[in-house]
């Protein structure tokens, strides 16, 4: 391997923010520990790498007395579903090094990341609302997406889907939340764990996420409300 061409293992955990889940996961000897120091020496590739290392504009965010705890509405369309918090995993697949299956202990066990932001529906409503969760961008560095990955889907467990651009999903406010306004997330809201960004519309923000697949290919189906003529990117 030529080191001026590629990030040495320290340098790419540095940059990354890995080197802190390496160390909570160290702690506890989870296998994905293993997998991502095992892997990592290897060049990743260069659109993914080149994306993780390309800041991005961050939203300016709210302070907490600015929080709307009322106006958040709920607003779910087919039924909110019943979640065994227990058997519940989080699956990361589809061009991905390192699958991964992910227990709520698992996830509270990666750094926490708080944000206060506006929620807006494009109902015609929107709130201040903070949310507390795992940094999306950090979920796919742990799974090692392949070259070819533009875009992740999200499935939910109401049969509710989005997909998004890699850029959006890599977005360093682009979170899964388990917490809404200092507190667990209530299963209306989307518990166990739910989209929370301040870049992209309502109806992106999938409540009670089960499934994050990372693809080079958008299928026909594209979201819930995108099938019915939505706007795909939905970004504010
Ligand atoms: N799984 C699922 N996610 C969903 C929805 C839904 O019906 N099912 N509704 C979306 C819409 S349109 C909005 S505005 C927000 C609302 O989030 P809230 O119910 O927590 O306010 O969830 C989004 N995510
Ligand atoms: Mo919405």
């Amino acid at each position: 391997m030529k080191p001026n061409l590629h990030l040495t293992r320290r340098k790419f955990l540095q940059i990354s923010g890995l080197s802190s889940i390496s160390l909570l996961l160290g702690g506890c000897g989870t296998p994905i520990f293993e997998d991502v120091v095992g892997t990592l020496s290897e060049p990743l590739n260069q659109n993914f790498q080149a994306l993780l290392l390309k800041p991005q504009t961050l939203v300016p965010e709210f302070s907490p007395h600015e929080i709307e705890p009322e106006k958040l509405i709920v607003n779910t369309y087919r039924f909110t579903p019943a979640i065994d918090q227990e058997k519940y995993r989080l699956i990361v697949d589809g061009e991905v090094e390192n699958p991964l299956s992910l227990s709520m202990e698992d996830i509270q066990n990666l750094p926490l990341t708080s944000m206060i932001i506006r929620h807006v529906c494009v109902e015609g409503w929107a709130a201040i609302v903070q949310w507390g969760g795992i940094s999306l961008r950090e979920l796919v560095a742990l799974a090692q997406p392949k070259n070819s990955v533009k875009y992740a889907y999200f499935q939910s467990a109401d049969g509710y889907y989005s997909s998004w651009d890699i850029a959006s999903t890599l977005h360093p406010q682009t979170l899964l939340a388990y917490q809404k306004n200092g507190a667990s997330l209530p299963v209306e809201n989307g518990a166990p764990l739910r989209l929370a960004s301040p870049i992209k519309l309502g109806y992106k923000q999938s409540k009670w996420v089960t499934k994050v697949s990372l693809v080079s290919h958008l299928s026909r189906y594209q979201g819930y409300w995108e099938d019915q003529g939505y706007e795909w990117f939905a970004g504010l």
